[in-house]
């Protein structure tokens, strides 16, 4: 750590915050590991995506990313100067089963088994995300998350990592942000596998989530003893940008394809009655066989949370018009007038405590931990490699205060994880965007916290000592 950095003080409603938080830094495989053809792993389709030119910036892929795969013993210390009591990171499909069917591959689940055991004598408990988007790509090519029979393949891959590390690691999130693996990788083509087709964007949405559901009815099953299992949603705070019925309907809309279609169903077994007709209007259906709904409602013990920033909603474009060239209702993302991050993500930390309190509001009785909040700037590293990222700190300040003014109201939050703990391979932006509270030099893998790092280890040492 580095020595001499300054950092702002402790102050507002983080102070309310209770010694017993859970405090914790992210990541997820693809974006750190590297070693994608390392004991016996197979290609994903971030690996395929990587390679379609213009896909990702600068022609950027993951091969080598944060070097992780063989630098895990150097990161887990690295956590735990951080004074971190949890570590979330995610299992990589093809690394473990690399037909994506079939059985394990001993070698790579060796890996997670070493990672698990290293973070238990560090004092840090380990959390498992089950799938954060690395698709076997031999899974694509059989269809993808379009196809019922990739819920069944995620759900038989869920319980091999779950024998194998379940004796050790308390907490299990099946998916993360599926809306991501839905909408980006198969309507908008943003994501691999980069497919652009609003259906099949539905039905990946609809197997994803059963495939969150047979998993966990599974795991649950096999438990030998009391363990968490949870999904973790980025979910919009998505308000109309004024009080007009078709800025109110646009922003309805948006939540009900990113809120409502995963937590109605995943709480109350149904889809939303507006959004199914909205699809309706698009001639699409959602694949749904008897008894999804029940199996993707599958009892969940904690909501993750990921939060980046809300979002205003108008139902006319730039031009006014009121329906889109594809002939459907125009849900227009309005820019705002605010501080952005070098995301061009707009900075609101009050849209999180109103979201936090609508989701104890709308989905009450379900413990939240917030899985991932962090922020990408442009980072100037001094000659030491320490990054004074004021702007980050700063987003966190304010995002950890929206989490405890959130509690102060009654809302069941019990951790906040940072995202991201180091920079990392950022999908689509490739190397552009540094979301880490600690840097990484890509071209000698130096780690050097930056001064959001000291700010979140202090912060958790005062909130504890309290
Ligand atoms: O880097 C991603 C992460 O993989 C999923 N949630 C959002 C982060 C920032 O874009």
């Amino acid at each position: 750590m580095h020595p001499t950095a300054a950092v702002p003080g402790l102050s507002g409603p983080i102070l309310s915050l209770p010694p017993t938080f859970r405090w914790g830094v992210a990541t997820s495989a693809y974006q750190i590991e590297g070693a994608v053809a390392e004991d016996g792993r197979t290609p994903s389709i971030w690996d395929t995506f990587c390679r379609v030119p213009g896909a990702v910036a600068d022609g950027d892929h993951a091969d080598v990313a944060c070097d992780h795969y063989h630098r895990m013993p150097q990161d887990v210390a690295l956590i735990k100067d951080l004074g971190v009591d949890t570590y979330r990171f995610s299992v990589a499909w093809p690394r473990v089963q690399p037909h994506g069917r079939g059985p394990v591959n001993p070698r790579g689940m060796a890996f997670y088994d070493r990672l698990v055991d290293e973070l238990l004598a560090s004092g840090i408990d380990p959390w498992v995300t089950l799938y954060h988007w690395d698709l076997p790509q031999e899974l694509e090519d059989a269809g993808g998350w379009p196809v019922r029979d990739t819920a069944y393949r995620f759900a038989d891959y869920s319980m091999m990592v779950f024998d194998a590390l379940s004796d050790r690691v308390d907490t299990w999130f099946t998916l993360n942000e599926p809306w991501c693996s839905a909408w980006l990788g198969y309507v908008s083509g943003d994501h691999a596998p980069g497919r652009k087709d609003f259906a099949a964007g539905m039905a990946a949405k609809h197997h994803l989530l059963l495939g969150h559901g047979l998993a966990t009815r599974r795991m649950r099953a096999a438990a030998a003893r009391d363990l968490q299992f949870g999904i973790a949603l980025n979910l919009a705070a998505a308000r109309p940008v004024t009080d007009t019925d078709l800025d109110r309907a646009a922003a309805r809309r948006a939540d009900g394809f990113s809120v409502r279609i995963y937590l109605d169903a995943l709480r109350y077994g149904r889809y939303p009655d507006d959004v199914l007709a909205d699809l309706a209007d698009r001639d699409v259906t959602i694949p749904v066989h008897d008894g999804d709904l029940e199996t993707i409602s599958a009892p969940i013990d904690v909501l993750g949370v990921n939060f980046y920033f809300g979002q205003l909603f108008s139902g006319t474009d730039e031009a006014g018009n009121t329906t889109g060239p594809d002939g459907m209702p125009v849900v227009r993302d309005v820019p705002q007038d605010v501080p952005h991050t070098a995301m061009g993500w707009p900075i609101t930390p009050d849209r999180f405590t109103e979201l936090l309190l609508r989701l104890s509001q709308d989905y009450p009785d379900l413990p939240i931990v917030i899985t991932e909040n962090g922020a990408a700037f442009d980072d100037t590293a001094d000659s030491a490699g320490f990054v004074r990222d004021e702007g980050r700190t700063e987003y966190l300040v304010d995002h950890i205060g929206a989490v405890a003014l959130a509690r102060q109201q009654g809302a069941d939050i019990r951790g906040f994880f940072a995202w991201s703990l180091m920079d990392n391979f950022e999908w689509g932006y490739g190397y552009t965007q540094r979301f880490g509270i600690v840097r990484v030099d890509y071209d000698t893998q130096a780690r050097t916290p930056k001064m959001s790092a000291l700010w979140f280890r202090d912060t958790i040492r005062r909130i504890r000592e309290r």
